[in-house]
């Protein structure tokens, strides 16, 4: 390798092993390294289909996480609510399906964790740039609470807030970076968890921007 111009590529992101944070919380460092490339570019066609865009909640605040969905059923939030629906409200069309890459990731991902037969219907893709956060909440909007969820991570780094059943319990901070990969299920299904501003940075090939995919059975 040439030092004046290094090559980042060189250096993959390989499966570095399981973390257990808590019980039914399980980190696969590094698990999704190896198959970055193919996930990316299956993303850029979903969200040329189903452009990114920043939700409004409830009350009435715009998110400064830019979503969007595919899969069956997608998440969305509006002053009606929260819920899943089958239909994008931007395009009035279906999300565009699971790619194979990302069902294949999830259901592999959630096995090394040891949730076995998991099939997702719904992929929640959320994009972070310098600055933006997720604040405390639970996910409670999928009909089997005991289905778990897998999140994956790409891009420039985060810290990701894990708290307990309770809002108000102490929260653990766990860093994120590219390619990790987090099962939740069991006893931590319904725990806050949130994330945290993330700072300026700079990814070889997702540039200065986070994404995540979570992986639901929403039904
Ligand atoms: C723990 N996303 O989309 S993924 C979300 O990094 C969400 O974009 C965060 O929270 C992100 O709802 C965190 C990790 C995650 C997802 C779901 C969970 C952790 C969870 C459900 C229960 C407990
Ligand atoms: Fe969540």
């Amino acid at each position: 390798m040439n030092a004046v111009t290094p090559d980042l590529f060189e250096s993959p992101v390989e499966f570095q092993g399981t973390v257990p944070i808590e019980p039914g919380a399980v980190l696969l460092r590094g698990f999704a390294g190896p198959h970055a490339t193919t996930l990316h570019a299956d993303l850029m066609r979903v969200v040329a289909e189903a452009p990114l865009r920043h939700l409004v909640t409830p009350g009435g605040f715009r998110m400064s996480v830019a979503m969007s969905n595919c899969g069956a059923l997608g998440w969305v939030s509006d002053r009606r609510g929260y819920r899943y629906d089958a239909i994008d409200p931007d395009s009035g069309r279906p999300w565009p399906p699971l790619p194979a890459s990302f069902m294949q990731l999830a259901t592999q991902a959630a096995a090394a964790a040891g949730f076995e037969g998991f099939a997702p219907d719904a992929c929640l893709i959320n994009r972070y740039e310098p600055g933006t956060r997720l604040s405390l909440h639970q996910d409670r909007d999928e009909r089997d609470l005991r289905q778990p969820i897998v999140s994956v991570s790409l891009g420039i780094p985060a810290v990701f807030l894990f708290g307990g059943a309770k809002r108000a319990d102490t929260t653990q901070r766990i860093p994120l970076g590219h390619g990790d990969v987090v099962a939740w299920g069991g006893p931590a299904r319904l725990h806050h968890h949130g994330v945290l501003p993330l700072k300026d940075a700079w990814h070889p090939f997702m540039g200065a921007c986070r994404i995540n995919l979570t992986f639901r059975k929403a039904r």
